[in-house]
């Protein structure tokens, strides 16, 4: 032990061999991170105490009930070497929730990794959080990650009420627990180490939409026979393509037939993040909105009827 390392050397590196299937069911409880059983682990351990972690998305109003650690050891119950306090932070870098997952087999093992319960902690939709975990010494415990060939998928199964953005730790490292910051080791993927258990979710889904794309302000004149265009933005999580038009409802105004069964709506690129978005036409004369209203709110279903929502503001101007 001893050997002075650099953040990407300590590491405590494990390869995960195979490809995953699609995450649990949504609105169900789960863990972040899941791990196929059987796959060909490899790893090391040593290096200087350090923080590790990843920085991710909520897709969701999530509710996190356990913080977890990873057994070095897949699938076995041989437990951790060395006790690691593991902890959620808010992107301003505020500790959020934390707890000690205990040294051994004291914690409750689920899938590949050891867990305690803290109390029930709502991260919010849309906002970026970073779990992490202080690896102690003599570190002795691995932290898992894998290689991601640019443009593939990564091996490792996320929750998709979450979406991983980076691998982070706080190089040169402490004598406890701090917000990992520094971007971790290039294409790697993991850090798992630290994660956690969704409890509960909402069911609604929240979506970026841009009532009048492109323009700002959203001026709406009430008594115009016209349409008025939303775009549903695209994103990682959420693909347009699997939106019904028909259940579409933008403050009480249905999108434009244009014949049976069909809608006004296109696939569009409208803010060029290179992810197709949805452009419908809505009927301004079926709106519900009063002068000074500032904020409407799309809502609809996927077809698979997944619920989802979307607000933007607009401006009621005169004639
Ligand atoms: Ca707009
Ligand atoms: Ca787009």
């Amino acid at each position: 032990m001893g050997f002075k390392a650099t953040a990407a050397t300590g590491l405590a590196l494990a390869v995960l061999g195979v490809s995953m299937l699609s995450g649990a069911a949504f609105a169900q409880p789960g863990p972040a991170v899941s791990i196929t059983p059987g796959i060909g682990l490899s790893g090391a351990f040593g290096g200087i105490p350090i923080t590790y972690g990843w920085k991710f998305q909520a897709n969701a109003d999530l509710t996190i009930t356990q913080l977890g650690f990873c057994d070095g050891a897949p699938f076995s119950t041989v437990g951790l070497d060395e006790a690691h306090d593991v902890g959620i932070f808010d992107a301003a870098g505020t500790l959020i929730v934390s707890a000690t997952v205990p040294a051994g087999t004291v914690a409750s093992l689920v899938d590949n990794f050891w867990y305690v319960s803290i109390p029930p902690t709502v991260l919010s939709n849309g906002q970026v959080y970073t779990v992490g975990a202080y690896l102690p010494a003599p570190k002795e415990d691995t932290i898992l990650s894998s290689n991601v060939p640019p443009g593939k998928p990564p091996v490792i199964t996320l929750d998709p009420r979450i979406t991983w953005l980076q691998g982070v730790n706080d190089y040169p490292g402490g004598s406890a627990l701090a917000f990992p910051t520094s971007p971790c080791c290039g294409s790697l993927f993991g850090f798992f180490g630290p994660t956690f258990y969704i409890g509960s979710s909402s069911t609604i889904v929240r979506v970026a939409i841009d009532i009048k794309p492109g323009d700002f302000p959203n001026s709406i004149n009430l008594r115009s026979n016209g349409v008025v265009p939303v775009a549903i933005l695209g994103s990682s999580s959420f693909d347009v393509s699997q939106v019904d038009p028909a259940s579409l409802v933008l403050a009480g105004a249905k999108v434009k037939a244009i014949g049976k069964g069909k809608y006004s709506c296109h696939g569009e690129d409208v803010n060029r993040d290179g992810r197709t978005d949805l452009v419908c036409q809505f009927q301004t004369s079926e709106l519900v909105v009063r002068p000074g209203d500032s904020m409407v709110v799309l809502e609809g279903t996927t077809f698979a009827g997944g619920r989802f929502r979307g607000e933007d503001t607009i401006r009621i101007v005169p004639d």
